[in-house]
């Protein structure tokens, strides 16, 4: 899947489109070492739309699989022509982990685009892991036994997060931006990402930094061991094209 594709209904919906953002590491010079894909929402009237109006909508439409399973087809894809050393991120609701099927699709996709499951990153809320947790944990362990990799959105909004770290084998979270943001803001800030970190530190898992909008932010994170980062210091999110206009990217 070389080409970008969108998800249309007709003339009045718009249409769907995946950007992307890049994930740098910070033990390789802030090298792109992946991209989260994100929705976006091209409305003939309301220009674009955040996926945090619509994706609620699409939930109660009962809609969410159906372009879950196109936001997963479409990354996995333009992923698989990146550089084999980099992954994709994908964002996955609750209810789209409840579906039974939700593992055989995931399958099928890395089987059809031929991207190796290490290459693959699924971005999770602790949400999702509180309701259903015995169901949706059964089929995170199964998929990450196969190589993909699991991560923890939106870390340290939700709740009981340290009993969820323990529980649920996890290979990365994600430091909310809203943290992130306190740096050099509020005193207890720099405390508080610092206690984040290490907890990841010990428990040897992975850790993004999201929203990383100055190099203060950047060499304060790195210097407490975070391991990658993402934010509109390194880049915003940005079309297909434009992404594989980086040479990590390219085809
Ligand atoms: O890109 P933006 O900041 O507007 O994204 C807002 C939120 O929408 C993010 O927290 C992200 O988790 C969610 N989101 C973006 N793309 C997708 C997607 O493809 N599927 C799901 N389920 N959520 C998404
Ligand atoms: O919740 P999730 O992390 O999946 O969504 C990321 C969202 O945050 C995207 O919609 C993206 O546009 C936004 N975002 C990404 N980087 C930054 C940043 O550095 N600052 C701010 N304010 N928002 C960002
Ligand atoms: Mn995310
Ligand atoms: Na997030």
């Amino acid at each position: 899947g070389q080409s970008a594709s969108t998800f249309g209904f007709d003339e009045n919906f718009g249409k769907l489109d995946l950007y992307y953002q890049t994930i740098h590491r910070a033990s390789d010079g802030y090298k792109p070492s992946g991209a989260e894909a994100l929705i976006r929402w091209h409305h003939p009237r309301h220009g674009f739309l955040a996926p945090d109006e619509f994706i609620p909508l699409a939930e109660e439409g009962g809609l969410l699989e159906l372009l879950g399973r196109w936001v997963l087809r479409e990354a996995c894809s333009a992923a698989a022509s990146w550089s084999p050393d980099t992954f994709v991120a994908v964002n996955v609701s609750p209810s789209q982990l409840r579906v039974p099927g939700f593992e055989d699709v995931v399958e099928t996709v890395l089987l059809e685009t031929g991207l190796p499951p290490s290459r693959l990153e699924l971005e999770v809320t602790e949400s999702a892991l509180i309701e259903d947790s015995r169901d949706i944990a059964g089929a995170l362990r199964r998929l990450r036994a196969r190589g993909v990799q699991v991560s923890l959105d939106d870390f340290g909004t939700g709740y009981s997060s340290l009993s969820h770290l323990m529980h649920f084998g996890i290979d990365r979270i994600k430091i909310d931006r809203s943290f992130v943001a306190l740096l050099g803001a509020r005193a207890d800030g720099a405390a508080l990402v610092s206690g984040l970190l290490s907890l990841a530190r010990t428990l040897s898992i992975s850790t993004t930094a999201e929203g990383v909008e100055t190099e203060a932010q950047r060499d304060f994170l790195v210097a407490l061991g975070c391991t990658d980062l993402q934010g509109f210091l390194f880049s915003k999110p940005m079309p297909l094209g434009e992404l594989q206009a980086r040479s990590e990217f390219s085809q």
